[in-house]
Parts: C-alpha cells; structure tokens; sequence
C-alpha cells in the first residue's frame, strides 16, 4: 500500500513537471511573436514620420556631388515660417550644417546625426541657407525660404 502511494506520488511529481515545462514552453513562443510585432511597430512609426530631405546610402565617399544627390533634394523650396526634416538613410554619420565646408555660418547645425536619425528646422526669414556636411566636404545642399 505504501508501495502504491509512493509511486502515485512520484507519477504526479513527473507529470506536474512535464506540464510545467510544456506551460514554459509555450510562454517562451508566446514572448517571441511579441518582440518581433514591437520592433514592426517601431519600424512603422519611423517610416510614418515625413522627411523632406533625405541623406541617402553611400554618400559618405565621394561621388554623390556629380549627380547633386547628396541631399535629396538638393535644393528645397519652402515658404517663410516652414519648416524642413532631414532624414539620415546612410550607415554613416553626416551632419545638416550652414555655411560652407570650412566656413560654417553658425545659423545650424545638427550635429553628428545617427543613422534614421531625423533632424527639423524652421525657417522664419526668406533666404538662400547654403548647408554642408561637416565630415564629408562633397556633400552640400540648399534650402530656400520664400
Ligand atoms: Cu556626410
């Protein structure tokens, strides 16, 4: 009889923990799909956030200055008040600075921006605002307030 018990007790303690660790099993499946749907959402938001001028891929080598398409576009036409976003597409770092490569104006600058780092400005005077990128002498652009 205490035979019996015992092995009663040792076929529940098995089956508790094969249970256990089929529950386990499924929480860990679950978690999965979470983290992969977040980062979706997060990759949504940042497509849904608008840029007007986009930094694309490779321009940190020279080249982009032939074509005029270190900025797309290079030149932006907004109205006084407006304001402009700047998208990094590359892999590298660039940054959204006035002036010109060796003589900045100190009216912006954006830094270091990160890749799909963004970076907005308004414009409250009508102008001509020539920028360049501090790290890359090739890459300029312009932005004209009317
Ligand atoms: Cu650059």
């Amino acid at each position: 009889m205490i035979k019996k018990i015992i092995s009663l007790a040792i076929l529940l303690g098995i089956s508790a923990t094969v249970i256990g660790l089929s529950l386990s099993g499924l929480n860990s499946e679950e978690i999965t799909p979470e983290e992969i749907i977040s980062e979706e959402t997060s990759l949504e938001t940042e497509e849904m956030m608008k840029a007007d001028v986009v930094i694309p891929t490779k321009v940190s080598r020279p080249g982009c200055d032939i074509e005029d398409i270190c900025y797309i576009p290079s030149k932006i036409i907004v109205e006084k008040g407006g304001s402009v976003t700047w998208l990094n597409e590359d892999s590298a770092f660039h940054t959204v600075t006035s002036g010109f490569y060796g003589e900045p104006t100190e009216l912006f600058d954006s830094g270091y921006l990160d890749p799909y780092q963004y970076y907005t400005l308004s414009f409250d005077e009508i102008g001509t605002f020539d920028y360049f990128c501090e790290l890359h002498p090739w890459m300029f652009a312009q932005v004209i307030v009317e």
